[in-house]
């Protein structure tokens, strides 16, 4: 490396315009799974810290609920320009915290640019209905208003683009924000609030907190799911997080959209393109090292494609470059830390007991013994089993053979999470079977391209384990606001609905 990694971290922070010295003797030590090494030590928030920001971010709301949307828009437009400027910078902290290639990095925060244009759009369409009512001379509408606080609580996999899926659609929709980012990736959070201070300061006068960041762990988190001023907690992460935040948040009646596990799968048919399905698996399963919670982790192939496919796969897997991706072009890149690599572990050998034939999957020495970086494992099991039944936020695809597709179907919809999912097909049929009620049970269902790398314009999120909640695109901007039914009465009577009478 040209330059030591802690440097080119304090380097690029400061081209995002982070003008205080990060470094903290004592701070928590950020790690880059790239090398393993600390690239800085950063302060933390506590208890105390996290409330009095949610307090600021409530006085905040008072003031940016009654801007405009439009002019709210404008800041998120600005934003996005800023963004546009710092794209490299953010993407290489992106890289530097959680492995990414520059190509992942520079993608997420295109997404993120994605996100605002669709918002500063929408501030200008956060519509409402006009509804027939029963009654003469009245009219019925729907008004949709600021929502109050939301609390993001985002993961280490993808450190930007969830954050302002929610914040875009948060800010124009009249609600301040408040963000913990994963205890892994600091300093992307950091980078981006110092873009973002940017457009505030060309914006002009919106409120003090209106984004505001919290560095820590459970103990800032848990403030965030009980504080009855944060209106909607937005999270991302595991669902063994899920089930803690969702029933504290329901205990207090807030709102939240909770975005976690996956278990997604391809189904690879008889019709399939198989070139094209080779390529598509391959960046499903093994792109951004299996951790992405869209990562495909299962896949189901037909009989008669298998022993073209699978040994075409395991080419791939066997050949597919690792290492640094600052360093060089490498398609995979580290794990995040050990205890990825324990787990994946487990799960192979898990795998093997239940009859599975593991290729890959073991430790390739491309960097110093403190960062790991692994071969993507492909596994070729006997039946849906085990580990199979499990997310591993590891590069491990489980693959198995189908005869009938109402089975293969069967199959992929029996596992808890209900993210994502893809038919591989040219069969008109086959296709819209898996789309159809009785098809895929998952939020996302794709013909034709992998599980991930789903665009901004859909709303994102999945059923079951993955927590039902929907994020960015479509509708998604309704969970941010609160909807109120207005009944105007402009005539000189008072009939009443459903015919009641009552006469005084
Ligand atoms: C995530 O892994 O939490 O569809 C989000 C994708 C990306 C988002 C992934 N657009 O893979």
């Amino acid at each position: 490396m040209t330059q030591p990694l802690s440097e080119m971290t304090r380097d690029t922070l400061a081209a995002c315009g982070v003008s205080r010295d990060l470094e903290v003797a004592g701070g928590q030590a950020v790690i880059s799974p790239l090398t393993g090494e600390a690239v800085a030590h950063v302060a933390t928030d506590d208890a105390a810290s996290a409330a009095s920001a949610i307090d600021r971010a409530a006085a905040a709301f008072r003031d940016w609920r009654l801007v405009p949307a439009p002019k709210r828009g404008e800041l998120v437009r600005l934003f996005a320009e800023e963004l546009r400027a710092s794209k490299e910078e953010l993407g290489r902290l992106v890289s530097i915290e959680a492995g990414k290639s520059p190509s992942e990095g520079a993608g997420e925060v295109q997404e993120m640019i994605d996100i605002c244009d669709f918002a500063v759009g929408l501030s200008r369409q956060l519509y409402g209905l006009t509804i027939a009512t029963e009654r003469p001379g009245h009219r019925m509408m729907e008004t949709w208003h600021p929502l109050g606080v939301v609390g993001i609580i985002t993961a280490f996999n993808f450190p930007l683009a969830p954050w302002c899926w929610n914040a875009a659609l948060a800010l124009v929709c009249g609600d301040p924000v408040v963000w913990k980012p994963s205890e892994k990736t600091p300093l992307t959070a950091i980078g981006c609030q110092a873009v973002f201070d940017r457009a505030l300061a060309r914006f002009g006068d919106a409120p003090e907190g209106l984004s505001q960041i919290l560095i820590g762990g459970p103990e800032v988190g848990e403030v965030i799911t009980d504080s009855p001023k944060v209106a909607l907690v937005s999270a991302t992460g595991s669902t063994r997080m899920g089930r803690i935040v969702g029933p504290r948040v329901a205990a207090r009646f807030g709102r939240s959209i909770l975005e976690l596990g996956g278990n997604n799968a391809g189904i690879v048919c008889p019709s399939a393109d198989l070139d094209m399905a080779l390529r598509a698996i391959a960046f499903g399963a093994m792109g951004t090292a299996g951790q992405r919670c869209t990562t495909m982790r299962r896949l189901f192939v037909h009989d008669s494609v298998y022993d073209e496919l699978v040994p075409a796969l395991k080419r791939a897997y066997a050949s597919v470059s690792i290492g640094n991706p600052l360093e060089t072009d490498a398609l995979v890149g580290p794990l995040i830390d050990a205890a990825a690599f324990d787990a994946m572990g487990v799960a192979l050998r898990t795998a093997q007991e239940a009859g599975g034939t593991v290729h890959g999957g073991e430790r390739v020495e491309v960097g110093p013994e403190t960062a790991i970086y692994v071969r993507p494992a492909l596994v070729e099991m006997p039946a849906q089993t085990g580990p199979v039944m499990e997310e591993t936020f590891a590069p491990i695809l489980y693959v198995m053979r189908y005869s009938d597709l109402d089975a293969a179907i069967e199959d992929h919809n029996a596992v808890g999470g209900g993210l994502s999912s893809s038919i591989f097909t040219t069969d008109l049929r086959e296709m819209e079977v898996f789309l159809s009620a009785r098809g895929s049970d998952c939020g996302i269902a794709n013909v034709n391209i992998g599980t991930s790398g789903a665009e901004i314009g859909g709303a994102f999120g999945g059923e079951k384990e993955t927590g039902g909640g929907r994020e960015s695109g479509s509708d998604a901007w309704r969970a941010y606001m609160r909807r109120a039914t207005n009944t105007i009465n402009y005539s000189r009577d008072l009939p009443l609905a459903q015919g009641v009478t009552f006469d005084i």
